[in-house]
């Protein structure tokens, strides 16, 4: 179906794996099937913390991010268990190929978590909720495990309702409950709202979406800066933010054109420095080390160059980072002119995280 022909009203599914880990090994290892397990550090280790608890153990209160200690005073008979990445990746993987039987636009938000849009899908189903059966059909049969599905127009929507009737859960909410849903949603469930973030509100009295909705947008981002914009948009149930298909980041950047043009000298080494350290902080915050640095330099007629240095280990230091900038720039040929902009870029990344990728899109999101 065009989106023309449904108004523009896009159909999102958001799929979250149930108690993720626990389950991976619980298909795995029959003998802990059925038993409070606990995937995560040891509780006699120092530091242990709980990724995440099967459902038996989840009944004792223990909770992902919980210390191992505490969620062994809490079940003395939990079992723990070491997580298995290898086998999560495997399974994230294959959850990630049924996706794909159905649409391109898959955005995964960890291993476990997706989100689709199937505004039109590949096979011409139509309906989302049949698709959303389907794929959890085919996850069970196929690996057998179960997840749960949230569909709505919006991605917002679809991932509070894939949490709303965990586990094993297909929620629904469409064009004429979101509003509703939304006036009734408590302001912690709201995307970006931290501890924080709700005190101030309850400070306000805003307890519910119904609350967020009398005030202005003004008021809001006066309030909340930029997630004000988001959360008065959100209780009117418009969520414009696109699935975004998996991209691989190439390079991390910066740049800078001067508000003057600058000749060889002091001040332009001032601002490669500011500039090279600037895409070094992109770098820590993606923690994506690349081996390979470029140098850019446009000339005041215009004409741009690019220089490049690979090595066989990431670079992981900014003042590293910096000495190869400069070298970069010091063997350049200026030929008289000046410079109107410098940029450098990391790329050829040893390692890319999935995470890092969930991180990107979330920096989009406004
Ligand atoms: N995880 C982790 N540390 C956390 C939270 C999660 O290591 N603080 C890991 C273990 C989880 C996986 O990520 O199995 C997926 O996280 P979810 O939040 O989706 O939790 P689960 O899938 O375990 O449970 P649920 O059924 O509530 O989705
Ligand atoms: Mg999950």
């Amino acid at each position: 179906m065009k989106a023309e022909h449904n108004y523009g009203v896009r159909k999102i599914i958001h799929i979250d794996m149930d108690a993720f880990y626990a389950a991976v090994e619980q298909r795995d290892f029959p003998e802990l099937r059925g038993k409070p397990l606990v995937v995560g550090g040891l509780p006699e280790g120092r530091g242990g913390v709980v990724a995440t608890a099967s459902y038996e153990a989840r009944q004792y209160g223990i909770r992902s991010a919980m210390s191992s200690k505490q969620a062994q005073k809490l079940c003395p008979y939990a079992v723990f268990v070491r997580p298995r990445f290898e086998a999560y990746k495997e399974v994230s993987q294959k959850i990630r190929a049924i996706f794909y039987r159905y649409t391109d636009l898959v955005e995964p938000l960890s291993l476990d978590e997706a989100y689709l849009d199937v505004t039109e899908d590949k096979l011409g189903i139509g309906s989302a909720i049949e698709i959303a059966k389907q794929i959890k059909q085919a996850i069970k049969d196929e690996l057998n495990l179960t997840a749960s599905a949230g569909v709505s127009i919006n991605k917002f929507t679809a991932k509070i309702a894939s949490d709303m009737n965990k586990p094993d859960g297909l929620t629904f909410i469409g064009p004429s409950k979101i509003e509703r849903f939304m006036e009734k949603l408590p302001v912690e469930k709201f995307f970006g709202v931290g501890k924080v973030t709700a005190d101030k509100m309850k400070k306000q009295a805003i307890h519910t979406g119904k609350d967020l909705k009398k005030l202005s947008e003004e008021r809001l981002t006066q309030l909340f800066g930029k997630s004000g914009k988001f959360f008065y948009h959100i209780v009117r149930g418009i969520d414009r933010r696109e699935v975004q298909p998996n991209q691989e980041i190439k390079s991390i950047s910066s740049e800078d054109t001067f508000s003057y043009d600058l000749p060889k000298g002091e001040e332009l080494s001032d601002w490669l420095a500011h500039i090279t350290k600037a895409a070094f902080k992109r770098v820590v915050h993606y923690q994506m080390y690349g081996r390979t640095i470029t140098l850019k330099v446009k000339f005041e007629d215009f004409k741009i160059i690019t220089r490049s240095m690979s090595f066989p280990n990431a670079i992981k230091d900014a003042d590293e980072a910096l000495s190869i900038t400069e070298m970069l720039l010091n063997n350049l040929a200026f030929e008289g002119q000046k410079v109107r902009l410098l940029g450098v870029s990391f790329s050829n990344f040893a390692e890319l995280k999935a995470t890092k990728q969930q991180q990107v899109a979330q920096s989009k999101l406004f």
